[in-house]
């Protein structure tokens, strides 16, 4: 049988990050949930831990984060599977995209947002719209078809470990969907639903500065691995 590990990156998310690590442990499929608590000055880290959840730490970035993640998964575990901490993304999806990597049929599964539903003003109109510029672009250059970049994804960790992921930002999400499918990884896109944040303050799509810096810092990714060698 698989064992899962989940991987939840949080920066000062002390309203919502308890209902998320034990909605993830309701579902009964993770062995274990990490919770990746880098400087955050609220109380993460003691909800988070209360809930269930282990907590490490690592240097400001959300890439440095989700990598912090990964090398904490227990030895044992061979999917890992990634979910945003401020409540957005549903954890009872995780069986379903948790499922078609156990099953051996896939490697890589994604949720896409943009092809579930969505609560009124979870999204803004440019991370719909990036989303699906950065879907047609891979699909130009892999052949593709990816509709989103939902930080809501299970890969097998040892598929994961060969991709070589370095962004240390919020380039993470599309490295990571570029690398699976540059490498030829078997990835399936499943719609998920997507609610607003459960409280908390936004770090990125709902502020002007966190929307440039992760707008450019996705460009850049976008470019650097496109021209870069395959590892
Ligand atoms: N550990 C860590 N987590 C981060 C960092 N930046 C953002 N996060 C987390 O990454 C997730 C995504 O950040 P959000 O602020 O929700 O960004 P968003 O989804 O674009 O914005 P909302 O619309 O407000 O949800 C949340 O779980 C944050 O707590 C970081 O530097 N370090
Ligand atoms: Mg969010």
């Amino acid at each position: 049988m698989s064992k899962v590990s989940v991987v939840i990156p949080a920066l000062n998310e002390e309203q919502p990050i308890a209902s998320v690590v034990r909605e993830c442990l309701a579902t009964g499929m993770p062995g274990e949930v990490i919770v990746v608590d880098n400087g955050s000055t609220d109380r993460t880290a003691e909800r988070a831990r209360e809930a269930g959840a282990r907590v490490v730490t690592a240097p400001r970035g959300y890439g440095r984060a989700c990598a912090a993640g990964v090398r904490a998964v227990s030895p044992e575990s061979d999917i890992v599977l990634f979910l945003d901490g401020d409540g957005s993304d549903i954890p009872a999806f995780v069986r379903q995209l948790v499922e078609p990597i156990a099953h051996g049929t896939h490697d890589f599964v994604i949720g896409s947002r943009t092809r579930g539903r969505r609560e009124l003003g979870s999204m803004n109109f440019q991370q719909i719209l990036s989303g699906r510029v950065a879907g047609w672009i891979m699909q130009l250059l892999y052949g593709v078809r990816y509709t989103d970049m939902c930080p809501f994804r299970a890969i097998r960790r040892d598929a994961l470990a060969k991709l070589d992921m370095r962004e240390e930002t919020y380039g993470w999400n599309l490295e990571m969907q570029m690398k699976a499918a540059r490498a030829g990884l078997r990835i399936l896109e499943i719609p998920v639903n997507h609610r607003r944040r459960a409280g908390g303050e936004s770090k990125v799509s709902g502020t002007f500065r966190g929307t440039f810096v992760a707008g450019t810092r996705i460009v850049a990714t976008l470019v650097r691995v496109a021209t870069s060698r395959k590892e």
